[in-house]
Parts: structure tokens; C-alpha cells; sequence
């Protein structure tokens, strides 16, 4: 029998409605749900190999356990937890909480219950050393946030501006930050039809940079000095929203005397852009009545990436474009708690923890535990050295910069728990393999999006959309399946811990509403239905509401933003001083010596390609065919390289080496190599053509508080690659 049925593609954070075909009990086919309100029935090639991905005939559907020859064997679900709860309470025993860690990739974005529970088994055994996909994404959301502050109401959305400033994203691609999320790529033609002047700071002519009133096609890295650049312009011209900053905001002397020597000539010509863009940039967002400035991971990857956030904020601040008193909420809540979005400040806050690393002289911070330097960790010996790892729906030998380092780290562990349903290059390592159901065959709501306005600023649907979905197809037959968050829970009745749900719903000290926290009853797994009910206590519409539209609703809550509290002393920070330091270090600089770095005279950067989410895809024949790392260059470049498109080429970096195929990118700024990141295999899978980026990469230069390696604007060499044979 053939059914279509209304669900929830959780394959990214854009959760678009879907319809899916399901035919004995399988998933056949995946469309864009044209029911479903405000998303015009848009699916991208992902979403549409929801099928595939869950009909994989290489997916794994019973637990896996390494065996002494280096193999694997299934080995039952019940087992499988038993023999890890013996072996994490030796390793307690033998070594205390610190020894076992966790990391988060992004897995969990299609069930986020897991990770809550995840995360509350470390709690209970007493370990902090979480981490998360975040530290390597884009800390400086966390960290930026914690030195300029946030506003209660949230930004001013893309939806309702006239000027819009996007530092290296590509929305129309990744669904990421601050453009709408539900079809980009119509949301921006929309609102540059309507008038919208977009302001794009890329090194690649991108899908979203097309669409450009002005592109800034700068030098990669560089985000840091043309903000400064457009704050300095904004300051001379009087284009201060002064009102707004004198009610809300402090340190603007500061920030005035540290840009005072990014003037539009240096600036252009330290990143290679016209003067007058730099001007026509500034003035149009300065002009504008209402928008926002957002950053991604190209200036996340790129070096100084805190600054970059930060001055974000900080024109964002200067242009007055928080949501203003008397206007309609922008991010009201529907499955979250309702809230009062005042016009107003949260306040700054503590930006380091004390919570230490052992090495690189990093600890806990804003944006969580620095997963960049967690290989080091596990590799340095002595007390509090790092024993086991639960690594939760990620793929740290392709995500975590230097491959080698990382994979090494995997092969020293005494314990590696892959929760993944793929044997991934990272779950070769493992000593056991937990599978997952997917996403198709579990119940999900699209609470998780509404939640990512707590990591940063604009993010998610600035309209009251919500939807849940039941699981649409069952689990295949002879499965032994287990969720992320049932392996934690059943861990934590082997060990007899009691678990304590947590519902946090804010961003560091600054909480939106209450935290709730429930002594979950350790008798029973709760169901996922029981774990969504959970997470959507208290939330403004009930959970019962929004089930009774399967397609996904929008509600019409009509919340206005509340003055300013007589009481509230927050300001929004303008001249942090370790910002207002670094933005001098940068100044002072020379940046043309390196430049004439002879052996590595290109810049690499990365990006991601439409057909692939991170590490996930590349083993579908339906979304890849090749499996040969993606690289481009300009065909200036190429020529003068003597690589003929398509070829085979050698990327060096001052660590390592990896081959990729070429191809011609007249849209790319001449001088950078674009990679895409997430290819490849272990080096102990494929040496050479494992050509993951991260080989490239190491920790030499580092953020000194999230940790993050350069990641992007890398100095490389390119070549044409040796002929074989
Ligand atoms: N050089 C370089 N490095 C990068 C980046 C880059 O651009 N360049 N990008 C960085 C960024 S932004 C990120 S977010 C990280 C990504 O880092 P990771 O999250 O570590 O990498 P992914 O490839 O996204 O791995 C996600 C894994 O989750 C699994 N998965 C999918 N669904 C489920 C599920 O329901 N349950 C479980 N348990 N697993 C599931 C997938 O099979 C996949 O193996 O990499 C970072 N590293
Ligand atoms: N299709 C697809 N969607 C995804 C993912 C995926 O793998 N595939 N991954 C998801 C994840 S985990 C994340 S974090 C988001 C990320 O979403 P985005 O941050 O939008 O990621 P990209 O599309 O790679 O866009 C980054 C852009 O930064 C540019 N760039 C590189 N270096 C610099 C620099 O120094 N300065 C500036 N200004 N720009 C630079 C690159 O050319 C690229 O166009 O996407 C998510 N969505
Ligand atoms: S953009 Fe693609 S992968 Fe992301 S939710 Fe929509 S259909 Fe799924
Ligand atoms: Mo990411």
C-alpha cells in the first residue's frame, strides 16, 4: 500500500515540511510539502535522499563491537550497553570523571533529545568535559555575545530590512545565519525586489552574493579590518543611530579611537577592495531604516574570529538594529515559553570559565569546551588524561582540525563509543558502534529551530511556525536499534545514576524564561513523544495545538516589544578591551610581508556544497559520484599554475599535503583555493586521496579563547599533481 504523509526533513537546521511516500513500511520518495505554510514547498537534494539515506544498503542496523583481530561483531543492543557501563565505571575507578568525554557533532540536530540526555549522564557521572560541534563551527557566537551583549527582543529580521550585511555565508546553500531559512534563495530575490540592499562579504561571487547591492569579493581573513572599516565610516558620517546608543549602549570612545586609523583607504587596500564599495557598503547599511549584520564561518574560520562577531555586533548596535519598543515581537516562541520581548539589554558576561583545559592554555568558555584542542587532550598523558569518548552523532577524523592528530587521538583512546548509522571514518576506530533509527522513523518537532536564537543572534524563523511530526515509517526489519538517548539512559540504569532532564532556555547567565529541571524516573525510557512533550513543557502554544496541524502552522501571535524596564542598568558593550587590544594588534600588523610567502602563495578556504551535510552524502550514489575532494580556483590561476580543469592537483600547506580535483571558478577572487569541506576518508582508509581539508591544518595559530585553529584564508601551495605511475 502506497501512503504520502506529512513530516519534517531533519537533515539541517532548516527543518523543511515534507511530504514523504512510504510503501510497505518504506520511504520512497521526498517533495516539498506545498501545504505547509510560508516554505513554498522547497526541498533541496538532501531532503530529498531522506529515502536513500534511510534505505542505505550500507547502513548499520545492529550494534557493532570491535574484536580482537581488529574487526567488528554485532553484538545485542542490551549487551553492547552492559559492557560499556563495566568498562566507563573501571575507567572511573581507575581515573575519575575527567577521564571520559563527550563530543556532540551535528547528529543531533535530527534528534535533539539525545543530546540532552547525553549531556545528563555526564552530569550525573560528575564529568565536564563536554564538547560539542560548536567550538569548531562558530564559537565566536557564544563569545561575542558574552563581550558585547545581546538584546532581550532580539535583531531586527531580514524580513522587515531594507539593508542587510551577510560576512561569509552562503544562505542560499547552507541555510545558515540571518537570511531566512525556508527557500533562501526565493526569501532573497523576494527581498531584493522588494528594494533590499545586501551587502555581501565573500571571496566567492556565491549564490547569495549574486543577489548583492555590494559585494566585498575581499581577501579572505580580512573581515576584521573591514568591519573595522565600516564602523569607521558609519562613525564619520554621522550615520550613528546616537538616541539608541546613549539609552543602551557604553564604550563608544573606546571603539571610535580604536578604528580611528581604519580609514576606507587602508582598509581597501589591506583587503583588496574598492574605496567606494567600502563607502556605498557603509552608507546603505547606515542609511537604511531597518537591518542587521550577520556572520558565518568564513569569517568564523578565518583568525580573529571573536572581533569579527563582535564589531558585528557592534554595528549592529550603532545602527540601533535591535527590535524597537512597540514593534511586533520577532522571535515570539510557539513550542518555547512565552516570554516578554523587552527592548532592552541582556548585560555582558564572563567570557572564560574556570573550568581548564591541560593544554594549550584553554579552558571553558562562552562557547563551551574547545573541541579543537580535545585530540591533544587525549593525547597528553598524566592525571585527568582523557580515557574514553562518546562521540554523538559527529565525525571527529573528518571534523576536527589536523587529521592526523585527530585520528591518532581515536587510536590511543581505551574507549570510543560511535553513536552513527554509518561506519564512518571515524567509526572504524571505534570500540563500539551504536546505531540510531533515523529521522524518518522517529517523532520530531521543530522546537530545536526556534531554540538557535539562544546561540547567537538571528537565527532561526523569525515567524511563529511550528510543526510535529509522528515517525512516518518503521525502523527495517531485523534492526536492533538504539537512540541517542536511550543508549544514555539505559547506561545510566546499568550504573544506577539518576538523570536530571534540564530545560535551559537562554544563553549564558541570561535566561529568557525559568530553567526547568526534571528528575527523570528511572524505571522506564521515556518515549521520544514523552521526551518532545518534555522539552515543550510550558511552551506559549501547546504541544496538542500544534499536533492537530500535520502540515505545520503559523500562528498569528501578535506580541509587541515592551519598553525598556525603569530598573535595568544592562548596556551593550562597545569597547570590550581585550576586543579594542586585538583590534590595535591588527592595526599594527604588517600584513604584506606574509604575503610574500613564496612557497605557500595562495589562500585556502572552504565552503560546503549543496548535495552534501558535512561528512553525510558522500557514500549516496544519488547525491555523489566522486569521491575525490572538490577544489576550485580561478582559471587565471590555473592557467599561470599549468593545471587544466579537472586535473588532479597537490594542495600543500606548512603541515601536509592532499590531492583534490580541480575545477575552473570564474567567481572565485583570484589567488584562493576553495575546498569542500566533509570529503574524504581516514588517512588509514585511503593515505593521499583522504583528502580531507583538516589534513592541511593544525594548531599552531589558535583562537586564545575558543580555541579554533585558522581554518580558513590557510596559506597553501598548489600543484599539479604527480601523473600516476
Ligand atoms: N576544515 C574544516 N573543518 C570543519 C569545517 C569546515 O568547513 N572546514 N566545518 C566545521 C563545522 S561548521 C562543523 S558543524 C563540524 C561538523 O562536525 P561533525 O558533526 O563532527 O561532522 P558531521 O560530518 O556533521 O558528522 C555528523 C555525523 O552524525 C551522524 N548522524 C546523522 N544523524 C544522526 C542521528 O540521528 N544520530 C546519530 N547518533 N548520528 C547521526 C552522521 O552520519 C555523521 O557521521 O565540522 C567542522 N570542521
Ligand atoms: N548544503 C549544506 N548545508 C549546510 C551544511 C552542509 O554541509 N551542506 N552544513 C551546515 C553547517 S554545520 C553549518 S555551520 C552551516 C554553515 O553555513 P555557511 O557559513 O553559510 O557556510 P558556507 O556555505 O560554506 O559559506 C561560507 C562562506 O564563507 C566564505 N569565506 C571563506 N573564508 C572567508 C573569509 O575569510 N571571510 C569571508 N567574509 N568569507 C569567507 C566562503 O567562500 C563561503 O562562501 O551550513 C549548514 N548547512
Ligand atoms: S534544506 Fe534540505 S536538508 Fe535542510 S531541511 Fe530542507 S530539505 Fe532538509
Ligand atoms: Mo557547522
Amino acid at each position: 500500500m502506497e501512503q504520502t504523509v506529512p513530516s519534517i526533513c531533519r537533515n539541517c537546521l532548516a527543518y523543511c515540511p515534507i511530504l514523504v511516500t512510504v510503501k510497505d513500511g518504506r520511504a520512497m520518495k521526498v517533495a516539498g510539502d506545498p501545504q505547509a505554510p510560508a516554505f513554498d514547498a522547497y526541498t533541496c537534494p538532501k531532503g530529498r535522499a531522506l529515502p536513500a539515506q534511510h534505505n542505505d544498503p550500507q547502513r548499520v542496523l545492529r550494534c557493532l563491537r570491535r574484536t580482537p583481530q581488529g574487526g567488528f561483531a554485532e553484538i545485542a543492543s542490551g549487551d553492547a550497553v552492559a559492557e560499556v557501563a563495566r568498562r566507563v565505571q573501571a575507567i572511573l575507578a581507575a581515573h575519575g570523571p575527567r577521564a571520559i568525554a563527550m563530543y556532540t557533532g551535528t547528529g543531533p540536530v535530527s534528534h535533539p533529545a539525545g543530546a540532552n540526555i547525553a549531556r545528563a549522564w555526564m552530569r550525573a557521572i560528575g564529568s565536564r568535559m563536554i564538547f560539542s560541534a560548536a567550538t569548531i563551527d562558530k564559537p565566536a557566537e557564544y563569545t561575542s555575545v558574552a563581550l558585547h551583549g545581546n538584546w532581550v527582543a532580539g535583531l531586527q529580521t531580514f524580513e522587515t530590512s531594507d539593508t542587510w550585511i551577510i560576512v561569509g555565508a552562503n544562505p542560499v546553500i547552507s541555510k545558515s545565519n540571518g537570511a531566512p531559512l525556508n527557500n533562501p534563495g526565493m526569501r532573497l530575490k523576494q527581498a531584493c525586489e522588494r528594494g533590499m540592499k545586501m551587502i555581501v562579504i565573500d571571496p566567492r561571487r556565491t549564490e547569495t552574493a549574486r543577489r548583492a547591492h555590494v559585494h566585498l569579493q575581499a581577501r579572505p581573513g580580512e573581515d576584521p579590518a573591514i568591519l573595522a572599516g565600516l564602523i569607521h565610516i558609519i562613525i564619520e558620517e554621522k550615520l550613528v543611530d546616537e538616541g539608541f546608543v546613549r539609552v543602551n549602549a557604553q564604550g563608544l570612545d573606546a571603539l571610535k579611537q580604536a578604528v580611528a586609523d581604519y580609514t576606507p583607504a587602508y582598509v581597501a587596500e589591506r583587503a583588496g577592495v574598492p574605496v567606494a564599495h567600502l563607502l556605498e557598503a557603509a552608507r546603505s547599511f547606515g542609511r537604511g531604516k531597518r537591518g542587521g549584520v550577520v556572520c558565518s564561518t568564513g569569517p568564523s574560520f578565518s583568525t580573529h574570529s571573536n572581533l569579527s562577531y563582535y564589531l558585528a555586533l557592534c554595528l549592529n548596535t550603532l545602527c540601533g538594529r535591535w527590535a524597537r519598543e512597540g514593534e511586533r515581537a520577532p522571535y515570539p516562541n510557539v513550542l518555547l515559553p512565552a516570554f516578554t520581548p523587552k527592548a532592552q539589554p541582556y548585560a555582558p558576561y564572563a567570557v572564560k570559565s574556570d573550568t581548564p583545559m591541560r593544554v594549550l592554555d584553554l579552558h571553558e568558555n562562552a562557547s563551551g569546551m574547545p573541541t579543537a584542542a580535545l585530540a591533544d587532550e587525549i593525547l597528553l598523558g598524566g592525571a585527568g588524561q582523557v580515557k574514553a569518548l562518546f562521540c554523538l552523532g559527529g565525525n571527529p577524523v573528518l571534523a576536527w582540525p589536523d587529521q592526523q592528530k585527530a585520528e591518532q587521538a581515536m587510536r590511543e583512546l581505551e574507549l570510543l563509543v560511535v553513536l552513527d548509522y554509518r561506519l564512518t571514518a571515524t567509526a572504524q576506530f571505534a570500540h563500539y558502534v551504536i546505531p540510531p533509527p533515523l529521522s524518518l522513523e522517529v517523532a520530531g518537532s521543530s522546537q530545536k529551530v526556534e531554540s538557535l536564537k539562544y546561540s547567537g543572534v538571528s537565527r532561526g524563523y523569525a515567524f511563529a511556525w511550528a510543526q510535529h511530526t509522528p515517525a512516518v515509517v518503521p525502523t527495517p526489519a531485523g534492526a536492533d536499534l538504539m537512540d541517542d538517548a536511550g543508549f544514555f539512559f539505559h547506561l545510566a540504569q546499568q550504573m544506577k545514576l539518576q538523570l536530571e532532564w534540564i530545560n535551559l532556555r537562554g544563553q549564558g547567565p541570561n535566561l529568557e524564561s525559568p530553567t526547568e529541571r526534571v528528575a527523570l524516573d528511572m524505571t522506564r525510557m521515556p518515549s521520544t513523544e514523552e521526551l518532545i512533550e518534555l522539552s515543550c513543557n510550558n511552551s506559549r502554544v501547546p504541544l496538542d495545538e500544534v499536533k492537530k496541524h500535520p502540515h505545520g502552522h503559523v500562528w498569528d501571535i501578535d506580541v509587541l516589544v515592551t519598553p525598556r524596564d525603569a530598573d535595568c542598568t544592562a548596556r551593550l558593550e562597545l569597547g570590550a578591551p581585550i576586543m579594542m587590544q586585538e583590534l590595535r594588534q591588527i592595526r599594527a600588523q604588517d600584513a604584506w610581508s606574509p604575503r610574500a610567502d613564496l612557497a605557500h602563495p595562495f589562500l585556502m578556504v572552504c565552503r560546503r556544497a549543496n548535495h552534501l551535510m558535512n561528512s553525510v552524502g558522500q557514500s549516496l550514489p544519488l547525491l555523489n559520484d566522486t569521491q575525490e575532494t572538490p577544489a576550485s580556483m580561478h582559471p587565471a590561476d590555473l592557467s599561470t599554475l599549468g593545471i587544466a580543469p579537472g586535473a588532479l592537483a597537490t594542495v600543500r600547506s606548512a603541515h601536509a599535503a592532499i590531492q583534490v580535483r580541480m575545477a575552473a571558478d570564474e567567481s572565485l577572487r583570484p589567488g584562493v583555493i576553495s575546498l569542500v569541506h566533509g570529503f574524504g576518508g581516514s588517512i588509514a582508509q585511503g593515505g593521499e586521496r583522504a583528502a580531507s581539508v583538516n589534513r592541511l591544518l593544525n594548531m599552531q595559530e589558535r583562537d586564545p579563547i575558543s580555541g579554533i585553529p585558522r581554518m580558513s584564508a590557510v596559506p597553501v601551495a598548489v600543484e599539479r599533481a604527480p601523473s600516476p605511475g
